[in-house]
């Protein structure tokens, strides 16, 4: 697949390993073959294309970052830039990804025995079975300590009852890694979809993130045995070693969608005349899709920095806040830029800048929204904690 045009300006391949541009390679082919071709038509009728699925699991991208189980074992670097080239065709699948690979197989492979893993990790790699991430609740997500599903005990096995909100994946999913409130503190456990009490219900009117599926989900004396329980995650540090996963992801994975929006802006300037010449030959416009390539830039070179310690083994949460923060922040910016340079065509389905953005609004909240990342930071520079 050729490069997109910003990334032949500036050499960021030259950063790479061979097998990371492999990745990266493969990763964008199938998004220019399978994704690209229906994703307008797909965001207007707000449809998830399962059969994607298993094609993705066919290319190794589901839980590409995780070892055996049938998983790609790829560095922290590749599962990176496939999350970037998923996100330029649309962040709804890059949030397929992350949902699956990040936080449904990470709590797995993270938590689980190994019956667990056994059970479910190869069938979610080659995506044949789904998993879904139930942590948020319909009273907001950015402070999971407050959940109020609980897990009480049942002779050998335990009932789970409560809500959850925006659960990606979830009316489609096999199993749902759900967390909730124990008499030891927050637990997770494994739940089959199909067992009795839990119901998974799609949103239906979203204007963002319409390709892919978030649903409210209903826990209602849902019993499963004591083995469902996740043995090695006790308390909040275990979903949130999964956010860190998929945090990461997005941090690389907006850069694609703002790559998009600067490749369509660069074209539409290149090709609009008004005053007698193209508008990209106007100082104004040519300053806007500097500033937007600057930041294009530095984004995608955080992420790699980012990545390079996380393959080290040295990333910390504080770190991954300054990328998802600076990420999405950035890819709003320049998608609502690029929507300026394309005019009244910006706001069409013909280019993809405005479907983006909508779908950039989401990428913002979930995960982290901008402010519970600012307050992460200042935590660190401060000592001092906001959330208390
Ligand atoms: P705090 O006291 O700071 O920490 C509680 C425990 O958690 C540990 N911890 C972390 N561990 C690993 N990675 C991190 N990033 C961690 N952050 C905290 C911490 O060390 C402590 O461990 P321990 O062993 O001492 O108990 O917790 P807090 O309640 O003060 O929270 C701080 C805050 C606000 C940063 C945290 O609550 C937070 O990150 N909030 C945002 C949560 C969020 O991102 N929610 C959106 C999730 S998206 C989603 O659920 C949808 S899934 C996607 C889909 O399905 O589409």
């Amino acid at each position: 697949a050729a490069a997109p045009l910003v990334d032949a300006v500036f050499d960021i391949d030259a950063l790479l390993s061979a097998e990371e541009r492999a990745w990266q390679l493969k990763a964008r082919a199938f998004a220019r073959e399978r994704i690209l071709p229906t994703i307008e038509q797909d965001f207007e009728d707000k449809y998830f294309r399962r059969e994607l699925v298993a094609e993705m699991g066919a290319a190794g991208f589901l839980g590409m970052h995780l070892t055996g189980y049938g998983c790609s074992g790829a560095g922290a670097v590749s599962y990176g830039l496939v999350c970037l080239e998923l996100e330029a065709a649309d962040s709804g699948w890059r949030t397929f990804v992350s949902v699956q690979g990040s936080l449904a197989m990470s709590a797995i492979y993270k938590y689980g025995s190994k019956e667990q893993k056994q059970r479910w990790l190869p069938g979610m790699a080659a995506g044949e079975l789904i998993g879904c991430f139930a942590l948020t609740e319909p009273s907001g997500g950015s402070d999971p300590a407050g959940m109020l599903t609980t897990a009480q005990r049942d002779g050998d096995g335990w009932v789970i009852d409560g809500s959850k909100r925006w659960i990606g994946l979830a009316s489609i999913a096999d199993v749902a890694v759900v967390w909730a409130k124990t008499d030891e503190g927050v637990r997770g456990f494994l739940v089959p979809t199909e067992t009795v009490g839990f119901t998974a219900t799609p949103i239906d009117t979203k204007l963002s993130m319409r390709a892919s599926i978030q649903c409210d989900v209903l826990l209602e004396g849902v019993r499963v045995p004591g083995d469902a329980m996740l043995p090695d995650a006790r308390g909040l540090s275990g979903p949130f070693g999964c956010l860190n996963e998929a945090r990461f992801g997005i941090v690389w994975g907006a850069m694609g969608a703002a790559r998009s929006c600067l490749d369509a802006a660069i074209g539409r300037a290149t090709s609009r005349t008004v005053f007698g010449k193209p508008i990209g030959a106007m100082q104004l416009i040519q300053a806007k899709l500097a500033d937007m390539f600057v930041e294009y830039e530095k984004g995608v070179l955080l992420a790699l920095h980012l990545g390079r310690l996380k393959e080290r083994g040295t990333l910390t949460p504080a770190q991954i806040s300054v990328g998802k923060l600076n990420s999405v922040r950035e890819a709003i910016k320049i998608a609502g830029e690029a929507r300026g340079i394309l005019g009244g065509d910006g706001i069409t389905s013909e280019f993809p800048v405005m479907r983006h953005l909508a779908n950039l609004e989401s990428v913002r909240t979930y995960e982290g929204t901008d402010e519970i990342h600012q307050l992460v930071l200042g935590r660190a520079l401060t000592g001092l904690n906001a959330f208390a």
